[in-house]
This record gives structure tokens, C-alpha cells and sequence, in this order.
């Protein structure tokens, strides 16, 4: 049990934070233009607006959405070179493009992320990372957007290639529980997604989600509590589906009933 001044968190022990999206709005202003600076460097007529950008998000990974849109929106498409080395390249390029636009102009944390992350952290509830996009991208994220040493904070990054299958498997999420040494009824998932949110549910996870422009309108019966966003003391969030024990905004003692 940590038992922290008078507040008991007997089940809670981590907190499993997924990256893009539920962060950070990192997907339309962030690799949505940077995955374009690649094609244009590369003289490629290819062009991912706000609509197509949405479609593409289905698939997790940016090797593996350049290769799914690749396979069905260009089926004539051909180069003199493998596949996979022309995808590497174009994916090297694009997270390049990726941080320098972090670093120019780091993507603001949503509401209530960076809130929760210092409760959790001064309470001893760890907090670790569970994502499709690559280490060096969410690394990169989480330095520009929380700073030292809040970045140093979580305990577990579990991301991109080192699992096989992305979300909605839920390798990842299970390296997470693994490197954690936390078994899933100590832990919350928060997502953003439908295929996040399977992917946690499926690790046995109990997920609370915070939908975003891309994902309002998908289906997210398997959530134990959907939000507009995690909130704050003086900016609530609004309650989508589920329970919020009359809770406000989203923290630990919520986290603590939810499982
Ligand atoms: C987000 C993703 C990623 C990013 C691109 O994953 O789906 O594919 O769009 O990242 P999550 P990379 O919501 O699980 O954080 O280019 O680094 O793969």
C-alpha cells in the first residue's frame, strides 16, 4: 500500500499514459505536416489533408501508414528500390521533420495532462508510456512538451518497433505491464482511440479515454469512462459516458474508484 498524507491508493500503482492524441493534439499539426515536408523533399506529388490525414489515422505507425497508403490509394505506384528501404527513408525524413517542428514550436499538452502526471508522480503513483509512434518521437514530445525533469518522470516507455504487432494488438501495453512488473487491476490506461482503447482493454486494462476531433464520433463501449478531456480544478471536463463518482476533473482518487 503507498500510503501518502491520508490518501490511500490501495489498487492504483501506474498510470499508463498512450502519446499521440491523448497528450498532445500531436496528430494534424504535428505528423500529419511533417509526414507532407517528407513527400515534398522528396518530390513526391502525395498530399495528406486534415480528411485524408483522419482516414490514414486507422492505421497505427507511420512506416505503416505510408505502406497502407502506398498499397490502396496508389495501386500504380513504383520505384527502383525496395519498398521497405524507400519507406525507412521517407519515415527518417518525416520524424526529422517531426521534432524540428517540436523544437521550433512544441505542441501544448492537453488539459489536465501535466496536472495529473505531478499528482501522480508526488504521490508515488508511477507513470509510463504505452505508444505506437517511435521512441525517439514520443521521447522527443515529452521533452519539449513537459521539460526536464518532468520528462524523467515516467518510469516505462514502451514504443513503436519494440513490439511486433502495433495497437489494436496489446503487445504493447503488455510490455508496459511487464517492464511496470504491474499486473493490469494496479494500473489505468488512458487513450484516445478506438484502436487504443481495444488494445489497453485487451492487456485487461480498465481505460478511461479523451476524445479529440478525430476520434469523437467512434465507439467506445469498452471504456470504463469517455471524456472531453482530463480537466482541471477550474475548467471540468464534460462526462461522454460512464462514471465519475461526482468528480470534476479526472485524478487519482477518481483513477483509484475506476478500478
Ligand atoms: C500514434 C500513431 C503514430 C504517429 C506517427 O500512436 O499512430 O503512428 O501518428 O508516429 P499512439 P511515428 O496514439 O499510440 O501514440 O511516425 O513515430 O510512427
Amino acid at each position: 500500500m503507498i500510503f501518502t498524507g491520508g490518501i490511500n491508493f490501495m489498487n492504483l500503482k501506474a498510470i499508463i499514459f498512450d502519446v499521440d492524441g491523448t497528450i498532445a493534439e500531436t496528430e494534424r499539426d504535428g505528423h500529419r505536416i511533417a509526414f507532407n515536408r517528407a513527400f515534398e523533399r522528396e518530390n513526391l506529388s502525395w498530399h495528406w489533408d486534415v480528411d485524408l490525414y483522419g482516414e490514414l489515422l486507422e492505421i497505427g505507425g507511420g512506416k505503416e501508414r505510408i505502406r497502407y497508403y502506398i498499397s490502396n490509394y496508389l495501386p500504380s505506384f513504383n520505384i527502383n528500390q525496395s519498398l521497405d528501404e524507400f519507406i525507412a527513408h521517407l519515415h527518417l525524413l518525416k520524424s526529422r521533420y517531426y521534432r524540428q517542428l517540436l523544437e521550433n514550436n512544441s505542441i501544448p499538452l492537453r488539459l489536465g495532462v501535466k496536472r495529473l502526471i505531478q499528482e501522480a508522480y508526488s504521490q508515488g503513483v508511477k507513470v509510463a508510456i504505452a505508444s505506437t509512434a517511435s521512441v525517439a518521437n514520443v521521447e522527443a514530445l515529452l521533452e519539449t512538451s513537459l521539460g526536464n525533469p518532468m520528462a524523467s518522470w515516467f518510469e516505462v516507455i514502451a514504443a513503436g518497433d519494440m513490439v511486433e504487432r502495433k495497437k489494436p494488438a496489446p503487445d504493447i501495453y503488455l510490455l508496459a505491464l511487464e517492464k511496470l512488473n504491474l499486473s493490469p487491476h494496479e494500473c489505468i490506461a488512458i487513450e484516445d482511440t478506438n484502436q487504443g482503447l481495444t488494445a489497453a482493454v485487451k492487456a485487461g486494462l480498465k481505460t478511461v479515454v479523451t476524445v479529440n476531433q478525430y476520434t469523437e464520433k467512434q465507439n467506445f463501449d469498452e471504456a470504463i469512462l469517455v471524456l472531453n478531456h482530463l480537466g482541471e480544478k477550474d475548467l471540468p471536463f464534460r462526462v461522454i459516458q460512464g462514471e465519475n463518482y461526482g468528480e470534476k476533473y479526472f485524478n487519482l482518487s477518481l483513477a483509484e474508484k475506476l478500478i
